[in-house]
């Protein structure tokens, strides 16, 4: 605060004074936070030295193995001062568990435990460490911390001299990795007593030196706490004192202990370069060769865990109005899944409430997603993936009660990073509409043709949130029939096509196949969620027997004297014979030759090809005196060859003319053509009927 100052007057109402100090209270109480540590049991129990790795177990800041278990291993690797290459050892330059040996008769290093407590060695104190605001903060006296040696007998030759000055600033002894066995954000690592000395034996000359760490990812390096030489620049956390010693102090020589924060989320291990510094003061050695030296601190971690809350809300509009809100619910029965977007598996499970609500508690920062199922998944599991109770759909989730989701509608919060409490992660869910069933029954349909008109039955259904659905509401056609076209006021539809307003008798269909008695498709209704139906309702078009052969290329042709009718059928089912029918009004048809089918037993799945040749006077007996009198100039032409060219154009031209007129015009002159359909009779007797062609002069 300073600089700023708060100015309140004595006249401030002491009613909204109290109820700013209610909010203050009720903030603190959210952010509340807890840290998990390095305690009693969560490390190796022995002692080294020790180059191994070294296994710690995160506590839960009250002496419990956190759950599920999270764990860190330290490793050390690049050792830039190999076994054997140490001043009468076989050491590497850093190993665990050691401590220095200053008696002047071990050439060799004392045993230190692996995993110490904090206060065992520099006397550093609780103030010293900072957790980032969570609790329980360090204890040095209850926390435990890994304990390393840099060794400085690495920096004399076995005849004792000095392979490198004492004043030698970042003498590099290779790295240190800690690693997360599962992504944790914003970690926090404890250094405990960067600092020691060697003294010549009955000397006074004492050497200060001290380890220096620099961070070698990419995240940031924040120091929250230590003492006044516990410096961060950059990525380097170091001792600045001008000179130094073993014990952490505010006045140099001293060492050096504080905390800092690496700043980074899905963090899975963090590497340091380690580095011995000499202060050049005293000894003019690293070490001797009747003495074991170096610089022996600790370094320890902690991580911080937050709640999460947040709503299952039944969200009747859905995104609609683009944000997951509604009515707090558990639709009977839900869990909250707490899930490691790194592995796909369950971290916790937590009921929702009738209400709504859920929440966890104590959770570590780091990635996650939360799913809301009905299931109980297993923890440490795959998370095997969202199942809503039976008619339940998810609308959206969305971190926060402003507008937008996470970008998909799947029971799944997707990107959530974990740095502080969180609140209203939400989630919409509602229920889809219920499409009924609808069935009507017909005539047989002619031409394999249902025209506009024929239909009558609308769709119905119902919907939790929206009540009685009906023609009136939108629909969709999710599935189009399999043996026919379905058009909707003249236009093919297409499959997902939404409909509003649902008329029946705007329905047709066509291309009907033959040997069907009913077409269908299936429709949902859209609710005010947007959502279909879990099961879309079959609308059913039956009809009293089977539909039969399928004309194709029904054509008819004059040509000299005689007239002659081509047909195919692409199958036949039970077919008996067809009967040609011809007329020349369009209106009147009259049987003018019956042909029997081809197919072995009236059945066939291949194209078989029909034609029949009359002559035309046989063709006018059957109508009589006025289809004779139709033709008597068509006759008349074939008989008197002598007729002129021009009168046989003039006449041939009028027939064309009508010929390859598109329907059949009412002003057409009857007597001047001929329209020509077949009949195709079924074993049983059904009839169906090809469409009608008119005959075109050859
Ligand atoms: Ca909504
Ligand atoms: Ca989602
Ligand atoms: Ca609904």
């Amino acid at each position: 605060m300073s600089g700023t100052s708060l100015n309140i007057k004595f006249g401030f109402p002491t009613k909204q004074f109290l109820f700013l100090a209610g909010l203050l209270l009720v903030s603190t109480g959210l952010t509340a936070q807890k840290s998990l540590k390095f305690e009693n049991g969560g490390g190796p129990s022995g002692n080294g030295p020790s180059t191994s790795n070294q296994v710690i177990t995160m506590y839960n800041g009250d002496a419990a193995v956190y759950s599920p278990t999270t764990k860190v291993t330290y490793s050390f690797s690049n050792q830039q001062y190999a076994s054997g290459s140490v001043e009468g050892t076989n050491l590497p330059g850093m190993v665990f568990g050691a401590t220095v040996n200053g008696a002047g008769s071990g050439n060799a290093p004392l045993a230190n435990a692996l995993y110490p407590l904090m206060n065992s060695i520099s006397g550093s104190t609780n103030a010293h460490y900072s957790i980032d605001g969570a609790t329980p903060a360090i204890n040095v006296g209850n926390d435990y911390s890994v304990e390393i040696m840099t060794i400085s007998d690495a920096l004399i030759n076995s005849n004792g001299s000095n392979k490198i000055p004492t004043s030698s600033k970042d003498v590099y002894y290779g790295d240190l990795t800690l690693t997360f066995d599962r992504p944790v954000n914003n970690p926090v690592v404890h250094f405990t007593g960067m600092g020691g000395f060697f003294q010549e034996n009955g000397s006074a000359g004492t050497l200060g030196l001290s380890s220096g760490f620099e961070l070698t990812d990419a995240y940031t390096v924040t120091r929250l706490s230590g003492n006044n030489y516990f410096s961060v620049s950059g990525k380097k956390i170091t001792n600045s004192a001008p000179t130094y010693n073993s014990t952490t102090s505010n006045s140099a020589p001293a060492a050096s202990s504080g905390s800092v924060k690496i700043t980074g989320n899905n963090i899975t291990s963090l590497t340091f370069k380690v580095y011995m510094n000499g202060d050049g003061q005293g000894s003019s050695r690293w070490s001797s060769t009747s003495k074991f030296n170096g610089d022996a601190l600790l370094i320890s971690a902690s991580l911080t865990t937050y709640n999460i809350s947040g709503n299952v809300f039944n969200d009747a509009n859905g995104m609609n109005d683009n944000t997951v809100n509604g009515t707090g619910t558990n639709a009977g029965g839900l869990n909250a899944v707490l899930i490691d977007p790194a592995t796909g598996n369950v971290v916790a499970v937590v009921p929702v409430n009738s209400n709504g609500t859920y929440s966890f508690t104590n959770v570590l920062s780091a990635d996650y997603s939360i799913a809301i199922t009905k299931d109980n998944p297993v923890v440490g599991s795959a998370f095997p993936g969202v199942v809503l109770p039976d008619g339940w759909a998810a609308t959206g989730e969305n971190l926060g009660t402003g507008n937008g989701s996470d970008g998909t509608a799947d029971g799944i919060l997707t990107g959530i990073s974990l740095n502080s409490n969180l609140t209203n992660a939400n989630f919409g869910i509602e229920q889809q509409p219920v499409s009924d069933n609808k069935e009507e029954t017909i005539p047989i349909p002619t031409n394999h043709t249902i025209p506009q008109g024929t239909l009558t039955t609308g769709v119905s259904g119902s919907d939790a949130e929206d009540g009685t659905l009906g023609n009136s509401n939108t629909i969709v056609i999710t599935e189009l029939p399999a043996n026919g076209t379905m058009y909707y006021n003249g236009t093919a539809v297409t499959a997902g096509q939404q409909i509003s307003g649902f008329d029946p008798a705007l329905l047709s269909f066509e291309n009907l196949q033959d040997g069907t008695r009913e077409t269908s498709f299936k429709y949902s209704f859209l609710d005010a969620a947007g959502k279909q139906s879990q099961t879309p309702g079959t609308y059913t078009v039956k009809w009293d027997g089977a539909l039969s052969v399928m004309f194709t290329g029904v054509s008819a042709f004059i040509s000299g004297n005689q007239l002659t009718v081509n047909w195919n059928t692409e199958m036949e089912n039970n077919n008996a014979y067809f009967e040609v029918l011809a007329s020349t009004d369009g209106k009147t048809f009259k049987t003018i030759a019956t042909v029997q089918s081809k197919a072995p037993n009236g059945s066939s799945d291949t194209q078989l090809s029909y034609s029949i040749t009359k002559g035309l006077e046989d063709t006018t007996k059957i109508f009589g005196v006025s289809f004779l009198f139709a033709f008597a100039v068509l006759v008349s032409l074939n008989r008197k060859r002598k007729l002129t060219a021009a009168t046989f154009l003039i006449a041939v031209a009028s027939l064309i003319t009508v010929s390859c007129s598109k329907q059949e015009q009412p002003e057409i002159e009857t007597g001047k053509t001929i329209f020509v359909r077949i009949v195709q009779v079924d074993k049983d007797g059904t009839r169906s009927t090809s469409k009608t062609v008119q005959a075109v002069i050859k």
